[in-house]
Formats: C-alpha cells, structure tokens, sequence
C-alpha cells in the first residue's frame, strides 16, 4: 500500500466520549453490565456505527457482534480452506464493551472504538487491504455479573460449550441465555470453530508500568494465569451480646482470615504473585448477630502456572483448617482458570516493529489484567498493544489515558492490521 491513510484522532476521541454517555455514571465512568439494558445500548450503538462503515454485520450464538470490513482480494485463502476463489480468512481486532459496575470508558471499549477508526481512516481514503478485516465486539469481557470472564471469546474458540455458557446464571440470579434473548442479541452465526487469520488487540494497561517507566506503548507478549473461585462458609447466627467467644461458629471470622491470609500470601510469594478478596457477603449481615454464612470470591493470578496452583492449594487449605477450628462447614465453587498464555512472537515482534517506525518508547510486558486475546490465541495468531493508564488506575470511574497516547496506539494498531491483512495469501 503506497499511502497509508490516517487516523483521524479527532474522531477517535469523539466516539470514546459518545460512547461513554451509555451506561454513563459518576465521575466520568461507565457501567454497562454484561447482557445488561446498558450493554444493550452500547451494542445497539456499535452496531449502527460498524453500518455507518458500510460494514457487513453478523452475531453469533453467544452475542458476539462482528463487522467485517471486505478486502479486495478473494483469491485462494492462506491454506484456511484452500477452496479456489475463497474469501481469505479475516485479520481481526476488537475487544469488548462490557463493563464493571464501577468501570472506566476505555477498558475494552478503546480497542473497539479503535478498530472500528482504522475502517473509518482506510474506507475515506478509498483503500481496501488484500485479507477482510473485522472488528469484533466479545460478550462479557469482564465475568463481573456472569462468570467467567472472557466467557464470549472462550465460547468463540470453542473453550467452552455454548450450551454450558448460556446456562450460567449471574450474580444477580438470571441466566446468560435469558438475558441474551431479553436484549435481542441472541444471534445465529456458529461459534466454537473460527476462521480468523490473526486477532490484534489494542487495550489500555490497566496497571501502573508504563507510566512508570516514561514509556508510550507497551508490546504485550502474553497474559497471566488466572484463579476465580468461591468460597462458602457456614457457622451459626447467634448472639453477638450473649455468645461466649469460646462458643461461637463465626463465618465472618473465618472469611476476614482468609481475606488477609491471600493478601499475605501474595506479599509472601513475591515475584508477580497477586491475590484479590474483591467480594464479600454476610448472611444475616445484621450488626449484632454472629454470621452464619459467609461468601466471598478469591482472585489469584501469577505469570507461573506452577506457582498459581501452589497458591490455590495453599488458600484451599487455609480454608480447611479455619473452618476444622472453629467447627465450621465450606465449600468451593470454581469461577475461573486459564493457564498464562504467550502471545505470537512474530505478530508480537510486528507491534514492536510499528511502534519503534512511530518512534514511540516502548517496552514488552505481560498483561496483568484478562483480554480475550488471550482467548482467540487459542485459534491463531494473536498480540495485543498497550497504551499507558494514568497513575495505573482501572475498573474505576477515574481511569484515564491521555488523548495523545490513545492516538499513537491506534495509528499502531493500523499498522499492524494492515501489514497482516496485506501480506501475500498463503504467507504465514
Ligand atoms: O479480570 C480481568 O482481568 C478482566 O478485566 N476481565
Ligand atoms: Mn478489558
Ligand atoms: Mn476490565
């Protein structure tokens, strides 16, 4: 491609800020629940603007929305089906609109918003990349009302039966099928075995690093393992004025110690160990009667397989042996786990090309937080760009990245897809 077309920060930055008015809470940020009347909006919004870009829309079984930009070429595909005059496999991006109850306006909703200005930049410059691309919107990113997370993308890649998925019930008691059809994006295209030729996506880092180090772009190289799982403890109500201290059956105790022991495992095990306690109910959660139920979710994560699981183990433990003491029952119910995942070196030493051409400073990281990247590396090759968080805030109202850098990530981004998209059919 002799001129590469631009983006237009201006419209980047305007789509951001539209799209934050749905589900707008605040301080300036989002809640948009996965499947909720406001994920409803969001995706009705999406959906209208991939249109706008004269984008051919499907959704499949599980909600997924993808829009595919054609390419010009529909020659052999690179080896995907070999059928003579096939349109060649899709290089795809995207990343998800969803949010937490508390979430910022660019987690998930940046790397959408950025495929969709790449199309935007290519269609008004009249040019079209030999390979289709296609930006692709994946239900519930975050697991935060339907467990687990990145639940549309592991259903995509077939890591999760889609009957499995639409069975699982939320937090809050419904169910993803129901909710699915409630909002109308229950689709009809087939998941579970997909044709991509390799998924590129661009995300905020969610942490502190970049920053940090003064850096303007970080070259992912994988994900971290992660560990969701729910624990629930069960005592005795009580008393809280009468009962003895010797005599109780306290599940709030218990739980309160397991919440510090996995704080201090993490501190313990160093290295990139981390161990959340993110939630927490009392049952009769009443101020003078000892609890007799507890439930609460453990969140762990490390980029050493070996040592997450040394960590579940430990934490399971810990769980028996409070509950052995104080004469209490448990149970645990698994939410989540995925092993880390390294990402494609070539696509990976691709970024790090573009973002060095764009003389950004850049660095390679491991992402810290889940990206469905993580999930589509399953099916082909798969990278993901990093543009920094001020001061490493995210899943709060006051994430913010500089306008600046969320341009740079994007001009990235479009060089990437385009060097994919238009490398000879059957190049690998
Ligand atoms: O939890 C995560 O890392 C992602 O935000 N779902
Ligand atoms: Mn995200
Ligand atoms: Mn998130």
């Amino acid at each position: 491609m002799e001129r590469l077309p631009e983006i237009d920060g201006a419209r980047l930055l305007r789509s951001l800020d539209e799209l934050a008015q749905v589900g707008a809470i605040e301080g300036g940020g989002v809640c948009r629940l996965a499947l909720s009347d406001a994920d409803r909006a969001g995706r009705d919004w999406t959906v209208a603007r991939m249109r706008a870009l004269d984008m051919a829309v499907s959704i499949d079984a599980i909600g997924n929305i993808t829009g595919i930009y054609a390419g010009s070429d529909s020659g052999t595909d690179s080896g995907t089906n070999g059928r003579t005059g096939a349109t060649p496999a899709p290089v795809m991006t995207g990343s998800h609109i969803d949010t937490v109850r508390t979430g910022g306006r660019y987690d998930g909703n940046y790397g959408v918003l950025a495929g969709l200005e790449v199309v935007a930049a290519l269609r008004q410059a009249g040019v079209r990349t030999r390979r289709p691309l296609a930006v692709t919107v994946f239900t519930n990113e975050e697991g935060a009302r339907f467990q687990p997370d990145m639940m549309g993308s592991l259903v995509y890649v077939g890591g999760l039966p889609l009957a499995e998925a639409l069975a699982t019930r939320g937090i809050d008691g419904a169910t993803v099928g129901e909710e699915l059809a409630r909002i109308g994006y229950q689709g009809t295209a087939a998941v579970g075995a997909p044709r991509v030729d390799s998924f590129v996506e661009l995300h905020i880092e969610q942490g502190p690093v970049l920053e940090q180090q003064g850096l303007r772009l970080g070259v992912v190289e994988g994900v971290q393992g992660i560990s969701w799982n729910e624990y629930t403890i069960e005592g005795v109500s009580n008393h809280a004025g009468t009962t003895p201290m010797a005599l109780r059956r306290d599940a709030g105790h218990a739980a309160a110690r397991v919440a510090t022991f996995v704080h201090d495992l993490a501190l313990r095990y160093g290295g990139r160990q981390i161990g959340t306690v993110g939630a927490m109910q009392f049952a009769p959660n009443l101020i003078n009667v000892i609890p007799h139920r507890a439930v609460f979710t453990v969140d762990l994560r490390n980029t050493d397989n070996a040592a997450l699981r040394a960590a579940e183990e430990e934490v399971q433990a810990f769980v028996a042996q409070c509950c052995e003491e104080a004469g209490l029952a448990w149970s645990r119910r698994a939410l989540a786990r995925f092993a880390p995942v390294a990402f494609d070196c070539a696509l990976v030493d691709e970024v790090a090309r573009h973002a060095q051409a764009l003389g950004l400073p850049a660095m390679r990281l491991p992402s810290g937080a889940g990206h469905d990247a993580q999930m589509l590396a399953r099916a082909c090759p798969a990278a993901m760009i990093f543009v920094p968080s001020v001061g490493g805030l995210s899943h709060n109202v006051r994430e913010f990245t500089r306008p600046e850098d969320l341009v740079d990530g994007a001009r990235v981004l479009m060089r990437v897809l385009l060097a994919r998209a238009d490398r000879p059919l059957g190049a690998p």
